[in-house]
């Protein structure tokens, strides 16, 4: 059995990586997750400066999930593109990149692309937490407008962290956007923006941030993530790889993603509850689960979701 998994030039050996944002502000977090069973690490979005982010308490978890109003706290780009460059570990790194705005997402993709690092990086598209900035993921324009600007100079592997959709609509328009491009993958959902978690003993919201108003993750979430993970394979061309994110917490969570489509997976909420270990156990359950229905690897079911009819 083999569970490897490729996007760009990188060989994943596992498909299971850290969501961006969980275990991956510090270097120390970072090479938790290396040194997991994990498939490789994504870098917590990075932006031009380091950033503190809003203020706590700022994330919590809930009986089906997670809420969170981070705001981007980051140790600015310099410091991820450092660890890459002094990373021993031979597993992908996913540099994951978040400006406040479109200009500072081109100067920080100009300075990746005048650095040494020819891995993946991640456009975040879907921050929803930055006080006063709309997600660009649910501005059609302002897609279209990113990717042109990007495109005009970007010339490795690159990425999109989408935010989740609800419309077709919205799947079809997006689709006719990113297939103009050579992406190399999306990443589909970052959390379900601006939902509310409140504490009825206390009467109040569970966050401090916007008022406690910040992005849903976990379990919540998942027929979303799968909806939107088939609804892009659907529609994106071929050679437009996903990372599917979004309520995973066992390998059959996984094994339903892959079955929609998702190259690999990535796990956000589950991982900031159980820790690293997390990935052992994924990897056993994905394969548990294979054996136990006689596939030998992920391409044998990967999109191969059937209509029930
Ligand atoms: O840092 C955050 O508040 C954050 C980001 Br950048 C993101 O993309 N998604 C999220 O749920 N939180």
């Amino acid at each position: 059995i083999s569970i490897s998994a490729r996007i760009g030039n990188e060989t994943f050996e596992h498909p299971f990586v850290n969501a961006a944002g969980v275990f991956d502000e510090t270097k120390q977090e970072m090479n938790q997750i290396l040194n997991s069973e994990a498939g490789g690490v994504t870098t917590k979005s990075a932006t031009l400066k380091p950033r503190t982010g809003n203020s706590k308490p700022r994330y919590a978890n809930t009986e089906l999930g997670s809420i969170n109003s981070m705001g981007l706290p980051n140790q600015g780009l310099t410091y991820y593109l450092d660890y890459i460059e002094h990373n021993q570990i031979d597993k992908p790194i996913d540099l994951s990149i978040s400006g406040t705005s479109i200009g500072d997402d081109i100067a920080a993709l100009k300075a990746i692309q005048k650095s040494n690092f020819n891995g993946l990086c991640e456009l975040n598209l879907s921050c929803p937490n930055v006080v006063g900035k709309p997600q660009i993921g649910y501005d059609f324009a302002a897609i279209a407008a990113a990717m042109k600007a990007v495109f005009s100079f970007y010339t490795k592997p690159l990425g999109v962290k989408l935010p989740p959709y609800f419309d077709l609509q919205q799947y079809d328009a997006v689709s006719k956007i990113l297939n103009q491009y050579p992406l190399t993958y999306i990443n589909t959902i970052n959390s379900v923006g601006n939902g509310l978690v409140v504490d009825a003993d206390t009467e109040s919201a569970v966050i401090k941030p916007k008022g406690g108003f910040g992005g849903i993750g976990g379990t919540y979430v998942k027929p979303i993530a799968l909806a939107n993970v088939r609804a892009f394979r659907q529609r994106l061309n071929p050679d437009i790889k996903i990372i599917g994110t979004g309520g995973v917490s066992t390998g059959k969570d996984a094994f339903e993603l892959i079955l929609c489509g998702a190259d690999i997976v990535e796990v956000g909420t589950a991982l900031q509850k159980e820790g690293p270990e997390i990935f052992a156990r994924l990897d056993s359950e994905l394969t548990n689960l294979m054996i136990h229905k006689g596939y030998h690897q992920l391409s044998d079911f990967r999109g191969k979701l059937r209509d029930n009819q």
